[in-house]
C-alpha cells in the first residue's frame, strides 16, 4: 500500500539489543543466587549449559563497554529473581541487589537505556517445588518481586517488560526445558499457569503505575503473523484458529482485560478453560500496559486439520517450529521463504506484516525485544564474516521502516543478542550475538570478546539513525 522510502526512524528512536540473565550471565550459584527453573534444566550430552554461560556476571563492564562503542541506545537485559530473592520471596540478596545497580549505573555512564524483563524463564526453582505457576501464592510472589524492584530500580529504569514469552512458556513448554526428571504439565494445567501469570502481570503493571510514575511497561510475547496454506476457506479458519490461540489470547488478556473469545471457546471446548475465580477478571481489567514488547523471528504457514495425529507431528521442534493441532490446525510449509539451519523461517516482509497486525489490533507503540538468526559463527583471524546476519537484520530493517511508513508506531529495536549468550538448545554451535565470544561447549578458553562484521555495520545503521536502509 504505502512505499514511502523516505521515510525516517524516529528522533530518539531506541537502537538497542538484547539478552537474558540464565543465558549470558553464568555465575549460577554466585553471591547468594539461588537456582532458578531453567538452571536446572537437563542439557543434551554434548550442549554447553548455563553454569557459566559468557561470564557477563564478571565481565560487564568489559562487554557494556563493547555496546557502547557499538554506539547502543538501548540495552534490553533481564534481572534474575533469585538473585534478587534467592528465596522467592522475604530476604533481600544485596549483592544481588548491586550487581544490578551496577549494570544500570554502567549503562547510564554510557547514556545506554536500560530495558529490564523481570521474568525471562527463570522462576526460582524453591517456589517451582512449592507448586510453581500451579499455585496462585506464586502471583504474590511475583508482585512482592516487582515491588522489591520497582522500589530499589523504579527511579533508574524508565523501560519495563513484565514476563518474556509467556505464549512460548504455555504453548511450547517442552522448548524452554524441564528441570531434570521433571514432566511436562497437562494442557489444562498449562492454561491454569497462564491465568495466574496473567493476574500476577495486571497486578504488578497496576503496582508500577503507582510507584514508578514516569515508567512504561508492557508484556512481552512472541508475536508473529500467519499466512493460511491456500485460499481454501478452510485454511484461513485454521490460520485464524491459530493466530487466535498462539498470539491474540496472550496479547488481549494484557491490553483489553479479556482472553480472545475464540480462544476462550477453544479452551473450554477442550476442557482446558482455567477455573477463574470472582474478581479475576476486574484484576484483568487493571494491567493497563504502555507498550507492547514483541519478540519476532518467523512467520507460520497454516492449514486446514486432517483430523488426525499426523496434525501434531507435521513440523514437530522447538519453539519457532510450529506444533499442529488435531481438529484445529495444521502445520505447512511456506514455498516463498527461506529457512534458517535450524528451519526457522527466515521472513523480514512477514515482519512488517506482523508490526502492522499488532499495531491495528492494540493501538500502543510496538519496542521489538527480540529479532535475529542463529548460527554457527567462524572465528578466523580475529574476525567474523557473518554476511549472513547482516543480510538478515538489514532486510528487517528495511521492512521496519516500511512498517513505520504504514503508520506504526516504533519505539525501538532490540535484536537477539547483544552479544553471543548461550542458546536454550544448542549452546554455544548457535550464535546470535554482535560481539563472539571465544569458548567452545566444553573449552572455556579466554572468553576473549571479538566484535563480528554484523557489529561494524550496526554501528554505523546506529551512527546515521538508519538513513541509508
Ligand atoms: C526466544 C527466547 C530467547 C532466545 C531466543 C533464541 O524464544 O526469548 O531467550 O533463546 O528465543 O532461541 P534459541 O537460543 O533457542 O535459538
Amino acid at each position: 500500500m504505502i512505499y514511502n522510502t523516505k521515510t525516517n526512524f524516529p528522533e530518539n528512536f531506541l537502537w538497542g539489543a538484547s539478552t537474558s540473565a540464565y543465558q549470558v550471565e553464568g555465575a549460577v550459584l554466585e553471591d547468594g543466587k539461588s537456582p532458578s527453573i531453567i538452571d536446572m534444566y537437563e542439557h543434551p550430552k554434548d550442549t554447553a549449559g548455563f553454569r557459566i554461560a559468557s561470564d557477563y556476571y564478571h565481565r560487564y563492564k568489559e562487554d557494556i563497554q563493547w555496546f557502547a562503542k557499538m554506539g547502543l541506545k538501548a540495552y534490553r537485559f533481564s534481572i534474575a529473581w533469585t538473585r534478587i530473592l534467592p528465596e522467592g520471596t522475604g530476604k533481600i540478596n544485596q549483592p544481588g541487589v548491586d550487581y544490578y545497580k551496577n549494570i544500570i549505573a554502567e549503562c547510564r555512564k554510557y547514556k545506554i537505556e536500560p530495558v529490564v524483563t523481570m521474568y525471562h524463564f527463570d522462576l526460582p526453582y524453591c517456589l517451582e517445588e512449592q507448586g510453581g505457576w500451579n499455585k496462585r501464592e506464586t502471583v504474590d510472589a511475583f508482585v512482592e518481586y516487582a515491588r522489591v524492584l520497582f522500589e530499589i530500580y523504579g527511579r533508574e529504569v524508565t523501560y519495563w517488560l513484565t514476563i518474556n514469552e509467556q505464549n512460548t512458556m504455555i504453548l511450547h513448554p517442552g522448548a524452554i526445558g524441564l528441570p531434570k526428571g521433571g514432566t511436562l504439565p497437562t494442557k489444562k494445567e498449562l492454561y491454569q499457569q497462564n491465568h495466574h501469570m496473567m493476574l500476577a502481570q495486571a497486578r504488578v503493571m497496576k503496582l508500577f503505575h503507582k510507584m514508578v510514575r514516569n515508567g512504561k511497561i508492557g508484556p512481552a510475547l512472541n508475536l508473529t503473523a500467519m499466512y493460511p496454506a491456500s485460499c481454501r476457506p478452510e485454511d484461513a479458519i485454521a490460520a485464524h484458529n491459530w493466530v487466535s490461540i498462539r498470539c491474540w489470547n496472550f496479547a488481549d488478556v494484557p491490553v483489553f482485560g479479556t482472553y480472545h473469545p475464540l480462544a476462550f471457546s477453544y479452551m473450554k471446548d477442550r476442557g482446558i478453560a482455567p477455573e477463574i475465580l470472582p474478581g479475576d477478571m476486574e484484576i484483568l481489567k487493571d494491567a493497563d500496559p504502555d507498550f507492547i514488547a514483541m519478540n519476532y523471528y518467523s512467520t507460520a504457514t497454516i492449514g486446514a486439520s486432517r483430523n488426525d495425529s499426523s496434525d501434531v507431528a507435521a513440523r514437530a521442534g522447538d519453539q519457532q517450529i510450529m506444533l499442529g493441532e488435531q481438529g484445529v490446525y495444521r502445520p505447512e510449509e511456506n514455498p516463498y521463504v527461506d529457512k534458517t539451519k535450524y528451519g526457522w523461517v527466515i521472513d523480514p516482509v512477514g515482519f512488517r506484516y506482523t508490526l502492522r497486525k499488532v499495531y491495528e489490533r492494540y493501538h500502543l507503540p510496538i519496542l521489538v525485544t527480540e529479532n535475529g538468526i542463529g548460527a554457527p559463527d567462524i572465528l578466523e583471524d580475529g574476525k567474523i564474516h557473518d554476511d549472513y546476519r547482516i543480510d538478515f537484520l538489514k532486510k528487517h530493517l528495511i521492512q521496519m521502516k516500511l512498517a513505520i511508513a504504514d503508520g506504526v508506531e516504533m519505539i525501538g529495536y532490540c535484536p537477539w543478542a547483544a552479544i553471543d549468550v548461550v542458546s536454550t538448545h544448542q549452546g554455544y554451535k548457535k550464535r546470535y550475538g554482535f560481539i563472539y565470544v571465544d569458548r567452545e561447549e566444553f573449552d572455556l578458553k579466554e572468553m576473549k570478546r571479538y566484535p563480528k562484521d554484523s557489529f561494524f555495520w550496526y554501528q554505523k545503521v546506529i551512527a546515521e539513525n538508519g538513513k541509508s536502509l
